[in-house]
């Protein structure tokens, strides 16, 4: 075989290789059960299915790393009360490494609960036949992102107003992290076509 046809077969095998989407490693079975489970308990009330949220997820996961090693008995300082932030002192730094800013996030809603081995019977009544109910039946919101680690599972609710949108405030940084795999693919390219 001549070099360059290796080094096509090669750039082709890499290419399709840096384009295949990253399996999504943190997303549960629980979280999506959660999610049918209560966009279910909305469609019986009558409201509008709440639609994945990626940056309220990225969110929800962060708060669920903090709980894990929480016992279920342990009080978690967050707050349900809507507009309210969970007193958690590292809440903004939780929050930056979603590149999110309070001023997005603040009529969200945080909902933590824990329920041991994160029974999917238990984890649902837990939102729908609780105070978090109040959450669940509101109309203003309209995205979700669950995270859960542990027996903790998150559940975080977005607005389409402004203040509880959950956009991230840097466009730019995600654009950053798809650029250095452009740069090491066109390098690569570039090697492949010198050999
Ligand atoms: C939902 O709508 C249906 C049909 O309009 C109605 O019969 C039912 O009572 C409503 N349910 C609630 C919880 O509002
Ligand atoms: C329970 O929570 C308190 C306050 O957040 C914390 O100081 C304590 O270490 C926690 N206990 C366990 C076992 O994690
Ligand atoms: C968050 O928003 C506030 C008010 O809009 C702004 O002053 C602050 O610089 C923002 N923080 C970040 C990290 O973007
Ligand atoms: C949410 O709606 C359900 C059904 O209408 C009701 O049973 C429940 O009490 C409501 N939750 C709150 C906190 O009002
Ligand atoms: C918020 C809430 O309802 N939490 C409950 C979740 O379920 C566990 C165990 O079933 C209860 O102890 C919590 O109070």
């Amino acid at each position: 075989m001549a070099p360059s046809r290796v080094s096509l077969i090669f750039s082709l095998l890499l290419f399709s290789v840096l384009s295949m989407n990253p399996p999504v490693l943190c997303d549960t079975n629980e979280d999506d059960n959660l999610l049918q489970g209560i966009n279910s308990y909305r469609a019986s009330q009558n409201l509008t299915t709440l639609t994945k949220n990626e940056n309220a997820e990225c969110f929800a996961d962060e708060m669920a790393k903090q709980f894990k090693s929480q016992p279920c008995t342990n009080t978690t300082g967050a707050d349900t009360v809507p507009g309210t932030e969970p007193q958690l002192s590292n809440y903004p730094n939780l929050l930056s490494k979603c590149n999110l800013n309070v001023s997005d996030t603040m009529d969200g809603a945080v909902m933590p609960a824990c329920v041991p081995n994160l029974v999917s019977s238990l984890v649902l009544s837990n939102f729908t036949q609780s105070q978090y109910s109040e959450n669940l039946n509101d109309t203003k919101y309209t995205g979700i992102g669950i995270g859960s680690e542990g027996n903790w599972i998150v559940v975080v609710l977005s607005t389409s107003t402004p203040k509880g949108s959950f956009a991230t405030y840097n466009a730019a940084s995600l654009v950053s992290k798809i650029h250095p795999i452009y740069h090491l693919l066109l390098l690569f390219l570039l090697v492949c076509f010198l050999l």
